[in-house]
């Protein structure tokens, strides 16, 4: 993570304070803008979770309105899985687990799945 090419970075310290004490830290010149790997989180369609339900798990976990929800259930329960939102690796997982745990606490078999985007 730290390394790059010596070329794009600065030695801080090496005249200063540091010199010739080996204390020199290499310290960016370039702002780095690296974007984060992102996830899609996916719902699956099953034959038993009430639509209704869906709908509240994509209001309560997704930030969805009523319409955009109800647009991404039927989306799922026609085609088997739908996307409910792109995030991070680690708000990916939150959001699975969110999902996972509240289906299972109503006793619905709703699955949740993240994947690499
Ligand atoms: N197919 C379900 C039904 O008919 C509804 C449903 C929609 C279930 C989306 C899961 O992710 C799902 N009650």
């Amino acid at each position: 993570m730290i390394a790059e090419p010596i070329s794009m970075q600065r030695e801080k310290g090496g005249d200063g304070d540091n010199a010739g004490r080996g204390t020199s830290v290499i310290t960016r010149t370039k702002p780095k803008s690296k974007r984060p790997n992102l996830y899609r989180v996916l719902l699956l369609n099953d034959d038993y979770t009430p639509m209704e339900f869906v709908i509240h798990i994509l209001e309560r976990f997704f930030q969805k309105d009523r319409e955009a929800a109800t647009r991404i259930m039927l989306h799922v329960h026609h085609h088997g899985v739908g996307e409910c939102g792109i995030f991070t690796y680690e708000v990916a997982e939150t959001k699975v687990s969110q999902v996972m745990d509240f289906a299972r606490q109503h006793q619905h078999p709703l699955q949740c799945v993240m994947e690499k985007k």
